[in-house]
């Protein structure tokens, strides 16, 4: 007999984490400059990194002048680092925007999470032509001119893409050229990715990207699109959290060192811990710069041959005055009561008032220790169906009735102190 004792959680804040968030402008997975002011092999890693293994610790931190904002950035920037330090590759990541107005709203979240990309080294991967669509990153090779073409399938960022003498600065898998799953073999590193086409699987012909076209289109993937291409802020009615597997392989790859192989002793792995307000951080998040909508600040010191690193400082910031009227909106999370309806040593349900349409946040620790809320050893169903995970330390879905019922399975025994914690999410203007 399992006797557990359960304990609900109703006050405001679990994660005492603390952001900062930077900006970029930079332009498969890509690293920043690389092919412009760096080599086109170049790889860039997070600030730290001198080609020595093991645990590089990266913090984030909200400058002090932003102060105010600090519990309304709160859930963002822990979630934004959980995202980053579990490097789960998901599907489905653009998500119904129900907190955040579908015309006129900016996701701060979202953008977070694409900026701290940035911040770690990651570029665009993905070039908007106008009128044409989304291509894969490249140079613009000897005739100094970006051809681009859609090849026969009338589609930009697929495989058959025309592309001239353009350089691709897209790492791709060299196996099958798909930029939403990763290795089986769990292998990231130069003996399983490539920008050089010449690696391209038969018969393609560049890089595959990706966009949510190219997903939809290719894959059958619907509302997936790597949190590292451009543009996928401002999609109306949809808002993107998680990353998809190019993302993950874009860190992946780096994180494999300087001989860019896999398993050796220059391997690291990447904490990014929010430190909150702290101007000091490595990475600082700012509310104050007006141009465009956020951008990262990016500058890198060489390490060795093709390897650089980040300077610390990087400064994400967001412009306070959107241009088209739009306005940023920080999710926050609010306290539901959660009701234990039955608890086994293998799973637990759980029931909460909801209203239908909004979304809502479980997040469970075995132990109530700091740094052990975590999404990760466990799984959950409403319904029959699996709540997707987000690489996020919640689960979160939207409301179908006026109570919804949560079922949650360990992948290991329940610990008896363990808490279950339920949140609403609500859109938070800046102002
Ligand atoms: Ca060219
Ligand atoms: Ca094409
Ligand atoms: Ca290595
Ligand atoms: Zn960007």
């Amino acid at each position: 007999m399992f006797h557990a004792r359960w304990r609900l959680y109703l006050n405001a804040y679990l994660f005492c984490l603390l952001t900062l968030l930077p900006f970029q402008k930079a332009n498969g997975a890509t690293y920043v400059g690389a092919g412009g002011s760096r080599s086109i092999d170049a790889v860039v890693h997070p600030v730290g990194y001198d080609g020595s293994g093991g645990e590089l610790i990266v913090t984030i931190g909200l400058h002090q002048n932003f102060a105010h904002l600090a519990s309304d950035i709160d859930f963002s920037a822990n979630q934004t680092v959980a995202i980053w330090n579990n490097l789960i590759a998901t599907t489905g990541n653009l998500k119904p925007s129900v907190e955040i107005p579908a015309i006129g709203g900016t996701d701060v979240f979202g953008v977070l999470i694409h900026e701290v990309g940035h911040a770690l080294g990651l570029a665009h991967p993905t070039i908007q032509v106008s009128g044409l669509g989304d291509a894969a990153t490249s140079t613009t090779g000897l005739n100094q001119v970006l051809d681009i073409g859609p090849g026969v399938d009338a589609l930009l960022g697929t495989a058959d893409d025309v592309r001239g003498d353009d350089i691709s600065l897209n790492y791709f898998n060299t196996a099958d050229n798909n930029p939403f799953t990763l290795p089986a073999s769990g292998i990231i590193d130069s003996t399983s990715y490539s920008r050089d086409i010449t690696k391209l699987p038969a018969g393609d012909r560049y890089p595959v990207i990706g966009h949510r076209d190219v997903a939809s289109s290719g894959y059958m993937l619907e509302n997936t699109m790597a949190i590292m291409a451009s543009g996928g802020s401002l999609i109306p009615g949809l808002v993107r959290r998680g990353l998809v597997a190019d993302d993950v392989a874009g860190i992946r790859y780096a994180m494999s060192g300087l001989d860019e192989i896999q398993g050796t002793s220059d391997d690291y792995t990447i904490k990014l811990v929010y430190v909150g307000v702290d101007s000091s951080a490595d990475i600082v998040i700012r509310f104050d710069r007006q141009s465009g909508y956020a951008a990262t600040g990016i500058s890198a010191q060489p390490i060795s041959g093709n390897h650089w690193r980040l300077r610390p400082g990087r400064v994400i910031n967001y412009n306070p005055n959107l241009p088209n009227n739009r306005a940023w909106y920080f999710p926050v999370i609010e306290s539901k009561r959660v009701e234990i309806r039955d608890a086994s040593a293998a799973s637990v349900s759980l029931r909460l008032a909801t209203e239908a349409g909004k979304r809502y946040a479980i997040a469970w620790s075995p132990t109530l220790q700091e740094g052990s809320w975590s999404a990760r050893e466990v799984s959950a169903e409403i319904g029959g169906k699996p709540i997707e995970k987000t690489g996020a330390d919640f689960f979160l879905f939207i409301a179908e009735d006026e109570e919804t019922i949560v079922n949650i399975d360990y992948l290991d025994t329940l610990s008896a102190s363990a808490f279950f914690s339920a949140y609403q999410v609500l859109g938070k203007e800046l102002n």
